[in-house]
């Protein structure tokens, strides 16, 4: 009888052993189970944060040029190499900056197959300058005298297409000498 309780105890507190044993494995497997996935989901959250990075870096390999007019003279042709663009000095649609109270004189080739018109605007839209049309396989001058202060960051003109505004354009800064 003794023997009998005594073995029951001994059992009672195996058990409860085992039960100890087994919560703190359990424990142990969740916290290792958290601790794994906010890790995992740490290194997918950077995953897109890279691309992100990436994006940029690929927006950023293109920017538009910028080019200063020293010379009076400036060298227009309109161009058709993915969509029409305004080839200045060389560069496609730049973004000029032009010398205060300096005469330009933009000489216009079309070897296209469209008609364009060379114009320069304010920054309200209202158009200080034109070439007129000029006709596929003709050219156009366009003279324009710019003022004699610069305009700074924020006051810009800008230089368009008439046939193709959105295409063929570019901002312009007077600078002064
Ligand atoms: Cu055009």
């Amino acid at each position: 009888m003794n023997d009998k309780k005594s073995r029951d105890i001994n059992s009672t507190t195996t058990n409860a052993k085992n039960v100890i044993k087994t919560i703190t494995i359990v424990s142990i497997s969740i916290i290792v189970a958290i601790v794994s996935f906010s890790t995992t989901s740490s290194s997918i959250s950077s995953v897109p944060m890279a691309l992100a990075q990436q994006t940029d870096n690929n927006t950023t390999t293109t920017p538009t040029p910028t080019i200063t007019l020293t010379d009076n003279a400036v060298q227009v042709n309109a161009t058709e190499i993915n969509g029409y663009k305004w080839q200045i000095n060389g560069q496609f649609n730049p973004d000029l900056r032009m010398l205060a109270n300096t005469a330009y004189t933009f000489t216009v080739q079309n070897p296209t197959d469209s008609t364009h018109e060379l114009r320069i605007a304010d920054s309200q839209g209202k158009d200080l300058a034109t070439s007129g049309d000029i006709q596929p396989g003709g050219s156009g001058i366009l003279n324009f005298k710019t003022n004699m202060t610069s305009s700074g960051g924020g006051d810009m003109l800008r230089y368009y297409c008439q046939y193709h505004p959105d295409l063929m354009k570019g901002s312009i800064q007077i600078v002064n000498q």
